[in-house]
């Protein structure tokens, strides 16, 4: 541990960073992260990792909250899934508060007024995206739980690749949410290439995530953004299983804006 963490500092003095920006996708390490402010979240610390910006349709962002921090809702029109990954914080909806701890989870639909209060120190990574109608559909409804409550679907024949899914599968959402967990070995079955894009973060163990025609080391804390049509696969390397978030608009015509 001693050494790795020499090694960043090394790695620093030379200008070095394993984050990279390419057209199609970026993967970012933390020693790349830059804290900026942001409006609706005064006190915390944030720090965006995949926007606009960079090509992608959506905002992915660390929020690090002192206790006693409140967020507001976003901007009109926009949606908001937000997932603890330390402390805790109340969400108050509707009038009623719910508490999420690390691996809780909540997307607060376009629209709903709301406040996100760290009740001690927390950490959070958010997705917020313009949410995309669809007619004939209802408008969806808040969605809150935790990861373990979800049930672990099987993804491969060989055992080792398992989905949680954290929203319910059904066209009135625009967007999935779902926890990957590849067992020691495992891997995607095939190289994807979709016309939907994906923010991911590894939350445990780590691998070889193949980007386009690049291969990359990756472990837990990274960040990767994969643009509509970036070939992808990952692979687990190590002795513990690798957990990723990861994010995907979906349930709409490609056609639909
Ligand atoms: O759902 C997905 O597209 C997912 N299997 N992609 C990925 O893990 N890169
Ligand atoms: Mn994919």
């Amino acid at each position: 541990m001693r050494r790795l963490v020499k090694g960043y500092a090394v790695r620093r003095q030379f200008g070095e960073t394993r984050s990279v920006i390419a057209r199609r996708h970026a993967l970012i390490s933390t020693d790349s992260h830059e804290v900026t402010p942001m409006p609706g979240w005064p006190g915390a610390r944030i720090v965006v990792v995949i926007s606009p910006q960079m090509g992608a349709r959506f905002v992915q962002f660390f929020a690090d909250m002192p206790e006693g921090a409140a967020a507001l809702a976003p901007a009109e029109g926009i949606e908001r899934f937000v997932f603890v990954l330390k402390g805790a914080v109340t969400l108050t909806l509707d009038g009623e508060a719910h508490r999420l701890e690390a691996e809780g989870y909540a997307l607060i639909p376009a629209g709903m007024d709301h406040e996100i209060r760290a009740v001690s120190a927390a950490r959070l990574v958010v997705l917020e995206k313009m949410f995309a109608p669809l007619e004939g559909a209802p408008h969806p409804e808040p969605v809150i739980g935790a990861v373990e409550a979800q049930p672990e679907r099987p993804m491969s024949d060989d055992g080792l690749l398992s989905v949680r899914k954290l929203l319910p599968v059904a066209e009135r959402f625009d967007c999935e949410v779902n926890v990957m967990e590849f067992q020691p070995g495992g891997s995607l079955a095939y190289v994807e290439t979709h016309f939907v894009e994906h923010g991911l973060l590894m939350l445990d163990g780590g691998g070889v995530y193949r980007l386009d025609d690049d291969w990359f080391s990756v472990a837990a804390g990274d960040v990767i953004w994969m643009g509509p049509y970036c070939p992808q696969w990952f692979g687990a390397l190590g002795a513990r299983p690798a957990r990723y978030l990861i994010y995907k608009n979906w349930n709409r015509d490609p056609l639909a804006g």
